[in-house]
């Protein structure tokens, strides 16, 4: 059913009362941006996204995605009006207050219906690009008649003029995803003012020049914005469609200007805005025509997922599909057994970025849904396998990600890859640059989302290359975020048992520190018979060499340190100093354990020795006051990586006479 334009005005008037309501009840929103694109938004919803309110997990559904996450009234407007169970009237009512799903900005884990978590701005598109990358990758191997949607999105100057647009347009054109159709809130406002404050860019000639399609209407005029929505839908390129709109379109005194952005309106302006646009309902109330024709706009879309369910029956592919769905489950931890079970009789002294690369050949023979890439250090995070081909735009098929040198984009579009679901992506680039994706990891473990980074080159180890590329504070600070696990393997085995367990926490995401350089190993006695249940690096750290004197120091040590420690507690025994060797992985996951074994592995009678190349700050925890901390609080050197780790003190001659000292102070 086509909703005409007379009967769309007051459902989108809908929209422009529900924000400006919310907004003034909770004293603290953003009205502007849901009355200025509350006309696109009613045409999109009537008239083109396929979706249905009963059932907001339906693979096939279009994707929504708010970019411009501050207008988060806007979705919540929609959900509501079209009749998904939440939020209800009364959540909406208490937007922005504690316990309301209607948090000031969309939650992708409060609310069914929102695709992820928007906010940030510039991001809710690059996610995007990655929802409609899977889209077409399943679809590649499914078929139309199983996998055929869109991904439409809502952004604002604010999402085009951040540095990450450049990198997410970019990978969509490259890679010619026809699919995504972007709705740019053109209404030449931002904080500050007028966007010529700021701006002379060309974003439309920007987004051709990157080989997308591009078109404009007029944000108010329903049937001009039907009209670029069919346009974009037929070209088979990317869309940018401006919809030139008037922010905070109804509010007489103030559209138009940048009072409306993130401010309420006030009672006066709200009363003269009910006036212009003749809405005389009282606040949180919609009358029941306009929330009956709001209620038929699912309507297309049941009846699309009763055909497509029939179809999903009748298809061969079925089963295929539904594993393709699923999590992924022991499957991991399955598929390395074998590999474990070779290493532990035959070692090999490899960097774990190699490790990496022999654990992943298995995984991604086993595991479907995985799909690699590097932001261009293939070579060197060696994160390509035999099954992961390239994903071309002539082939979708393939599940290795040529993602360019584009950091923040590729973690932003592994997100939107893991939101759409179906496949789990896993990405790679130096440990340094996790600064330049920091927040779109930050945003993975917000957002619940099982991405893997790998990320290598992981100390001073790394050598000549020199400061700029040595990580040194970035193990820790990965640390800090709140779900995420931050592994750091020893060896070959370590490798392979972390990327089990990465790929075990579907909504946890995790970084992978592997190292440049060549590292012996450590494991293999008694991992002949490595299983899933034998997993040493679960528990976060564990014991890897128990003193045979008396014991009176642990050294706790991570990653390419470890072997350094297993030498200095050789010295140690020597001298009749007893030593355990804590091997240390993932402190996140060793937090997690009981008292009972942290006090086991870390006993208070004896003195804690931390060794790890990267900041010290945060080893205090598991050493105490009377610990010590081996570490480095500085910038690296440009030199081969043998001479560096000397130069800092990473030797066991220049480690041992420290911890003699500890012992004898
Ligand atoms: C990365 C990032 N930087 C800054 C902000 C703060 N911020 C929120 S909205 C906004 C202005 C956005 O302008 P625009 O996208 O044009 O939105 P409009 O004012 O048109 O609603 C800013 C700077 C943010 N949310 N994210
Ligand atoms: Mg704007």
């Amino acid at each position: 059913m086509t909703i005409d334009a007379n009967r769309l005005q007051p459902m989108a008037n809908a929209i422009r009362a529900l924000s400006m309501d919310a907004v003034q009840a909770a004293n603290s929103g953003h009205p502007g941006m849901p009355m200025g694109m509350a006309d696109v938004a009613s045409v999109l919803w009537s008239r083109h996204l396929k979706f249905d309110p009963a059932r907001p997990d339906w693979t096939d559904r279009d994707r929504f995605v708010l970019s411009a996450g501050h207008g988060s009234m806007l979705i919540y407007s929609l959900l509501h009006l079209s009749g998904y169970a939440r939020p209800t009237m009364d959540e909406i009512r208490n937007f922005r207050q504690l316990g309301s799903p209607c948090a000031g900005h969309p939650e992708n884990f409060l609310l069914e219906g929102v695709e992820c978590t928007t906010g940030p701005l510039g991001q809710g598109l690059a996610m995007a690009v990655g929802m409609a990358m899977a889209e077409r990758h399943l679809n590649a191997k499914f078929g139309d008649d199983l996998v055929n949607h869109r991904t439409w999105v809502v952004a604002g100057d604010g999402c085009l003029m951040e540095g990450i647009n450049h990198e997410a347009i970019g990978l969509a054109g490259h890679l010619n995803l026809g699919q995504l159709i972007v709705l740019w809130d053109d209404n030449a406002i931002t904080i500050d003012g007028t966007t010529d404050l700021s701006t002379s860019e060309n974003i439309k000639a920007r987004y051709e020049a990157t080989g997308w399609h591009v078109c404009e209407c007029d944000g108010h005029d329903f049937e001009d914005i039907d009209r670029a929505m069919e346009e974009a839908k037929a070209d088979p390129r990317p869309s940018l469609i401006a919809c030139k709109t008037v922010i905070g379109k109804g509010a007489p005194n103030k559209q138009g200007t940048s009072a409306t952005h993130g401010a309420p309106l006030g009672p006066d302006e709200v009363a003269a805005a009910r006036e212009m646009l003749g809405w005389d309902a009282e606040p949180f109330v919609v009358p029941d025509d306009i929330l009956t024709d709001w209620r038929a706009t699912g309507e297309a879309g049941r009846d699309a997922l009763g055909e497509w369910e029939a179809r999903l029956s009748a298809s061969p592919k079925k089963a295929e599909f539904e594993t393709q769905m699923a999590k992924v489950g022991d499957t991991a931890a399955q598929a390395i057994e074998g590999h474990i079970r070779a290493l532990a009789i035959e070692p090999q002294k490899v960097a774990t970025r190699k490790a990496s690369e022999m654990a992943l050949k298995p995984l991604t023979e086993a595991i479907p849904q995985l799909i690699g890439g590097s932001a261009d250090l293939t070579g060197s995070n060696n994160t390509k396998t035999p099954s992961t081909l390239p994903m071309t735009a002539d082939d979708y098929s393939g599940r290795y990600v040529y993602y360019g040198i584009r950091e923040f984009g590729m973690a932003a579009a592994m997100n939107g890859m893991a939101l759409h679901g179906g496949v789990v992506p896993y990405g790679g680039t130096f440990l340094i640059f996790s600064d330049y994706c920091r927040n779109a990891i930050r945003l993975s473990a917000l957002q619940k989302v099982g991405a893997v980074y790998v990320m290598t080159h992981d100390s001073i180890g790394l050598g000549e290359d020199g400061p700029t590329h040595q990580p040194v504070e970035q193990v820790m600070s990965l640390r800090v975020v709140p779900n995420l696990n931050t592994y750091r393997p020893c060896d070959t085995i370590e490798t392979a048992e972390c990327w089990a367990l990465a790929l075990s926490t579907p909504e946890t995401p995790s970084v992978l520190a592997l190292s440049r350089q060549g590292l012996p190993q450590l494991r293999g006695e008694g991992d002949e018979n490595w299983s899933a249940d034998s997993n040493s690096c679960a528990k976060g750290g564990y014991r890897l060499r128990s003193a045979s004197a008396d014991r009176k120091v642990v050294i706790v040590a991570s990653g390419s340190e470890v072997a350094l420690a297993v030498d200095c507690a050789e010295q140690l025994e020597e001298a009749g100093v007893g030593t355990d060797v804590v091997s240390m992985p993932c402190t996140e996951l060793f937090d997690a354990q009981s008292d009972a074994y942290k006090a086991d592995l870390l006993p208070k009678d004896a003195l804690i020795v931390s060794i790890e190349a990267g900041a010290t700050l945060g080893w205090e925890r598991y050493t105490g006051r009377g610990g010590l901390n081996i570490g480095i609080d500085k910038f690296g050197a440009s030199a081969p990586a043998g001479d560096l780790f000397a130069h800092y003190g990473f030797t066991a001659d220049t480690i041992v006479p420290q911890i003699q000292n500890s012992l004898n102070n």
